[in-house]
C-alpha cells in the first residue's frame, strides 16, 4: 500500500472467519420490552448488544434493521473503532437517543465477539480488574414512611450497601419511582419494578406539585437518617423536575442528611444551569441518563459542575464511547454512576459491569434486578454478593439469548407515564 492510499475498508481486513455473516434485531417482552442486536461471524461467534429505548423500542429496531444491519454484513468484526466512526460520522444525522442506542448495540456486540475470540471475559480487554466488585445501589420506596422503612429494610436484607430513597408526597396520587404498597419490597413476589413503561394504549398520567415536594423531601431524609443512622449511603432522583433555584434549595435543604448524590435536578436540555445549583449547595450532583454523547458533558466536566456521570452503555454509543466519557470525567475527579433500571437489558447491564470493574474512576452502579422471566431470556452470569456486582468470568459479556423463551414473549406496546401539575393539569417534566 502506498502512503496516499486510504485505509482498507473494514470489509477487506481481518481473517475471513471474523467477518460479520449475520445481523439480527430481536424484540422480546418478558414483562417489559427489550431490543437486542445479535451479530454472528462467519466462524459462528455470536455477539449481543442492547438497543432498548424505553417506550420507543420499535424506532431503534427499525433504525437498526432498515439502515444499519445491511451495512454490517462482510465487515471485519475486529474493527470496532472504525465501525463506530463509520456509523456515527457516516450517518450525517448524529446524536440523539435512537441513533446512539443503535450504535451502542453494534459496538457492544463487537466487544462481546472480540472478547469471545480472545477467550477472555470482556473486562480483561478493557484493562483488567481494578476492584473486587462494583458497588450497587437499589431502589427503596414507599407511599409513606412506614412503607419506605420496610422497603429499606428489605434492601438491607438483600445485601445492598447503598439505597435510593423515593416516597409518595402527601396530597398527591401516584408519583414516579414509588412502588405501590404491595410491591415495595424486593425479591420473589414482592419485587419492585415500577419503572416499566406500562402496557397500555396511552400513557398513565401522574400528578405533581413542586412546592409540596420541596417541603416533604427533607422530612423524609431526616426520618430515614434517624431510623437507619449516619453511615448508609443514600441517593435521591428528582427526575428533571425543578428549576435551577428550586434545585439549589433542595440541595441545600438535604445537606444535613449527607446524600451520596442528588440526581437529575433540572431538565437535561440546558445542563449549564447546574452552575446556579452548584453555587448554593455542596450536595453531590449526578446527571446524564438521557444524555447521549461526550459533548453533552463538556461544560459540566470542565467547570466541575457534577460529581457522577449517569450515562449507560446502551444510550451513549456503547462501550467505546462511554469509556471515552469516563476517561474525560476522570480528568476532573468525576466518577461513574451508570444508569441501571430494568429497562437497561441484562446485556446493557453486563456491559456496564465489565466496564465498571476495569474503570479507575468507577463510582457506583444502579441495580434494580431483572425479573425471573427476563433472566430466562438472557441467562446473565453476573452475580450480586455483599452489595457488590461481579461481571463473571465467561468469555465475552457472559449473556446468552434464548430464542425459544424470547419468542414466547412477543412485543407489547407500552408507554412511560406523563406528569401533570395538580394545580391546573398542565404538562410538567417527569
Ligand atoms: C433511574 C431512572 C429511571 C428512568 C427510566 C426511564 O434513575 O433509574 O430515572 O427510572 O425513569 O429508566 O426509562
Ligand atoms: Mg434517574
Amino acid at each position: 500500500m502506498t502512503a496516499t492510499q486510504l485505509v482498507p475498508p473494514a470489509t477487506e481486513t481481518g481473517d475471513a472467519g471474523t467477518r460479520i455473516a449475520s445481523a439480527e434485531v430481536l424484540v422480546t417482552s418478558p414483562g417489559r420490552n427489550f431490543v437486542t442486536l445479535r451479530l454472528r461471524t462467519e466462524d459462528g461467534v455470536v455477539g449481543l448488544g442492547d438497543a432498548t429505548v424505553n417506550g420507543r423500542e420499535l424506532a431503534v429496531a427499525s433504525y437498526l434493521a432498515d439502515h444499519v444491519t445491511p451495512l454490517l454484513i462482510g465487515r471485519d468484526a475486529h474493527a470496532i473503532e472504525d465501525t463506530w466512526q463509520y456509523l456515527y460520522r457516516g450517518a450525517y444525522w448524529r446524536r440523539g437517543p435512537i441513533t446512539m442506542a443503535a450504535i451502542a448495540a453494534v459496538d457492544t456486540a463487537l466487544w462481546d465477539i472480540k472478547a469471545k475470540l480472545a477467550g477472555l471475559p470482556l473486562y480483561q480487554l478493557l484493562g483488567g480488574r481494578s476492584r473486587r466488585g462494583c458497588l450497587a445501589y437499589g431502589h427503596a420506596s414507599g407511599a409513606d414512611l412506614p412503607e419506605l422503612f420496610d422497603s429499606v429494610r428489605a434492601h438491607l436484607e438483600q445485601g445492598y450497601r447503598a439505597i435510593r430513597i423515593q416516597t409518595g408526597i402527601p396530597g398527591l396520587g401516584s408519583v414516579y419511582g414509588v412502588a405501590s404498597s404491595a410491591h415495595a419490597g424486593v425479591g420473589g413476589g414482592t419485587r419492585y419494578d415500577h419503572e416499566p413503561a406500562r402496557r397500555s394504549d396511552v400513557p398513565v398520567e401522574e400528578e405533581w406539585d413542586t412546592r409540596a415536594y420541596l417541603r416533604h423531601a427533607p422530612r423524609v431524609f431526616e426520618a430515614v437518617r434517624a431510623e437507619f443512622g449516619p453511615d448508609l449511603p443514600l441517593l435521591h432522583d428528582a427526575h428533571h423536575r425543578l428549576t435551577p433555584i428550586q434545585a439549589a434549595r433542595l440541595g441545600k435543604s438535604l445537606e444535613p442528611y449527607d446524600l451520596f448524590w442528588l440526581e437529575d435536578v433540572t431538565p437535561a436540555e440546558n445542563p449549564a444551569v447546574l452552575r446556579r445549583v452548584r453555587e448554593h449547595t455542596t450536595t453531590p450532583l449526578a446527571i446524564g441518563e438521557v444524555f447521549n454523547t461526550i459533548w453533552d458533558y463538556r461544560e459540566l466536566f470542565e467547570e466541575q459542575l457534577i460529581d457522577y456521570v449517569r450515562s449507560p452503555v446502551t444510550h451513549a454509543g456503547g462501550i467505546t464511547a462511554l469509556r471515552r466519557i469516563f476517561d474525560y470525567a476522570a480528568v476532573y475527579q468525576i466518577k461513574s454512576g451508570v444508569h441501571g433500571p430494568t429497562d437497561v437489558s441484562p446485556v446493557g447491564l453486563a456491559a456496564a459491569l465489565h466496564l465498571g470493574i476495569a474503570l479507575p474512576n468507577f463510582g457506583i452502579q444502579e441495580y434494580m434486578k431483572h425479573s425471573a422471566e427476563t433472566d430466562e431470556v438472557f441467562r446473565p452470569t453476573h452475580r450480586f454478593e455483599d452489595g457488590l456486582l461481579h461481571p463473571g468470568e465467561q468469555p465475552g459479556l457472559g449473556v446468552e439469548y434464548d430464542d425459544e423463551v424470547a419468542d414466547a414473549h412477543p412485543y407489547a406496546r407500552a408507554y412511560l407515564p406523563v406528569n401533570r401539575l395538580s394545580l391546573d393539569g398542565a404538562m410538567h417534566d417527569w
